[in-house]
C-alpha cells in the first residue's frame, strides 16, 4: 500500500469530496490531518456564520426605525431574517455531525462506522439536514435583492409584498422537511422517499407565488433597464430554469437515472448562478453609488451583464446534455463517446465568456471608483430608507432616523418635499405676478 502510506506521510488534503461522505471520510481511509483540518474549519466558519446570524437576527428585531412594524420592512430585510433564523436552525446540526466525525477519527466512537454498529447513512441526513438549508441559504438573500431592484426600475410597487415576505417564510420552513431528496440513490424504503418527493415539489408552490409577484410586478411597469435591472432580469430568467429541473431531480425515479451526473451539475449552476451570483452581481450594481459615493459605469456594466449571461448558458446549459448523455460528475476525463467531447468544448468556451464578462465587472469596479460620476443620496429614486443619507452613508447613519409610514418611505418622504414645494409655490407667484 504504497499511496496509503504517502498519504500517511505527506498529509495530504481532505480527500473525501465536499460532502466528506463516510466511509471515505473515517480515519482508516483518510488518516492524514486533512480532515481534521477541514473539521476545525466547518466549526470556524460556522461559528462565523452563526454569530453574524445572530447579529443580523437582532439588529432586525430590535433595531429598527421608528414606525417600522413587520409589514413595513423592506423585503430585503425580511430576507435576510429568515436567512438568520435557518442559519441559526442549520448550523449546529452540521457542527454537531463534524464532532462525531473528530471522536470517531481520534476518540474511538462509531457513529458513522458500519462495522462497529453505526451508520454511514446518519451522516448523509446530518449534512444534508444543513446542506439542503444551505442552498436556501445562499439563495434568500438573493430574493431579497431582486425584490428591491424590480419595483424601483419597474417604478411600480412591488407586487404581492405580503406574498412574498410569506412565501421567504414557507420556503424556509419547507426547506427543513427535504433534506432525503439528495439521499434518492441510498437504500431507503419507499415511502421515505415519497415523502421526500412530495415535500421538494411542494417547495415550487412559494417559489411560484415569487415568481409571478415578481412578474407582475414588472407587468405593464415603466421599466429602466439598467445594469442592475439587467441582472435582476437575468436572475429571473435563469434561476426559473433552475427550479424546473429541481422537479425532475426531485422525482425519485428520475433522480436514479440523473444523480451524479452533469445534469445535477447543471441544476447546481442555474440555482446557484442564477440564483445567488446574478443576484448578488445586481446588488453591487444597485448599492455600488450609496457604498461609495460614486455610480459604477453603466456601459461596462452593460457589456459585462451581457457576457455572463451567455457565457453562463453556454457553460451550463450544454451541461444537461453532458448528464443525459450519461456523463459522471466530479471526473474531469471521459471516455470520447457520441457528442461529449464538442459538448464539454462549448461549455468550456461558454466558462471563459462567464469568466470574461466577471472580470470587466472587476475592471469597472477600479475605474468607477476614481472616476465614476458622483451619485448624490438617491440616484435611482430608491423606495427604501438608505438612499435617504448620503452616499456613503456617515458613521452613524442617520443624524435624524425619520418616522416610517408605508413599505416605502422614500416615497412618502419625496410626496411630503413635492406638497412643501407646492404650498409654498403660490406665495412665490403672489411676489412675481409679471412672470406667470
Ligand atoms: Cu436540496
Amino acid at each position: 500500500m504504497a499511496s496509503s502510506s504517502t498519504r500517511r506521510s505527506s498529509s495530504p488534503p481532505p480527500e473525501c469530496g465536499w460532502t466528506c461522505y463516510s466511509p471515505l471520510s473515517d480515519d482508516t481511509y483518510l488518516p492524514s490531518g486533512g480532515v481534521d483540518a477541514w473539521i476545525f474549519l466547518i466549526h470556524l466558519t460556522g461559528i462565523s456564520s452563526l454569530v453574524g446570524a445572530i447579529n443580523f437576527y437582532a439588529t432586525i428585531a430590535n433595531m429598527r426605525a421608528p414606525g417600522m412594524g413587520w409589514g413595513r420592512m423592506p423585503l430585503f430585510c425580511w430576507a435576510i431574517l429568515v436567512y438568520a433564523i435557518l442559519l441559526i436552525l442549520a448550523l449546529p446540526v452540521i457542527a454537531g455531525a463534524v464532532t462525531l466525525l473528530l471522536t470517531d477519527r481520534h476518540f474511538g466512537t462509531h457513529f458513522y462506522d458500519a462495522s462497529q454498529g453505526g451508520s454511514p447513512l446518519l451522516w448523509q441526513h446530518l449534512f444534508w439536514f444543513f446542506g439542503h438549508p444551505e442552498v436556501y441559504i445562499m439563495v434568500l438573500p438573493g430574493f431579497g435583492i431582486i425584490s428591491e431592484i424590480l419595483p424601483v426600475f419597474s417604478r411600480k410597487p412591488i407586487f404581492g409584498y405580503k406574498a412574498i415576505a410569506a412565501s421567504t417564510v414557507v420556503i424556509a420552513f419547507l426547506g427543513l422537511l427535504v433534506w432525503a431528496h439528495h439521499m434518492f440513490s441510498t437504500p431507503s424504503p419507499t415511502i421515505v422517499l415519497v415523502f421526500f418527493m412530495l415535500s421538494s415539489f411542494l417547495i415550487a408552490v412559494p417559489t411560484g407565488v415569487k415568481m409571478f409577484n415578481w412578474i407582475a410586478t414588472l407587468w405593464r411597469g415603466t421599466i429602466e433597464f439598467t445594469v442592475a435591472m439587467l441582472f435582476a432580469i437575468g436572475f429571473l430568467f435563469t434561476f426559473l430554469i433552475g427550479g424546473i429541473t429541481g422537479i425532475f431531480l426531485a422525482i425519485f425515479p428520475v433522480d436514479w437515472q440523473l444523480t451524479d451526473t452533469y445534469f445535477v451539475v447543471a441544476h447546481l449552476h442555474y440555482v446557484l448562478v442564477g440564483g445567488a451570483v446574478l443576484s448578488i452581481f445586481a446588488g453591487i450594481y444597485y448599492w455600488f453609488p450609496k457604498m461609495t459615493g460614486r455610480m459604477l459605469g453603466e456601459g461596462l456594466g452593460k457589456l459585462s451583464f451581457w457576457l455572463m449571461l451567455i457565457g453562463f448558458h453556454v457553460t451550463f446549459l450544454i451541461q444537461h446534455s453532458i448528464g443525459l448523455d450519461g456523463m459522471p460528475r466530479r471526473v474531469y476525463e471521459y471516455p470520447d463517446v457520441g457528442n461529449l467531447e464538442l459538448y464539454n468544448l462549448i461549455s468550456t468556451i461558454g466558462s471563459f465568456i462567464l469568466a470574461l464578462g466577471v472580470l470587466v465587472t472587476i475592471i469597472n469596479v477600479v475605474i468607477s471608483l476614481k472616476k465614476g460620476a458622483v451619485s448624490g443620496p438617491d440616484p435611482w429614486k430608491g423606495n427604501t430608507l438608505e438612499w435617504y443619507t448620503t452616499s456613503p452613508p456617515p458613521v452613524n447613519n442617520f443624524d435624524s432616523v425619520p418616522r416610517i409610514r408605508s413599505v416605502e418611505p422614500m416615497k412618502d418622504i419625496r410626496r411630503q418635499v413635492l406638497r412643501q414645494q407646492t404650498e409654498k409655490a403660490p406665495v412665490v407667484d403672489a411676489e412675481a405676478p409679471a412672470t406667470a
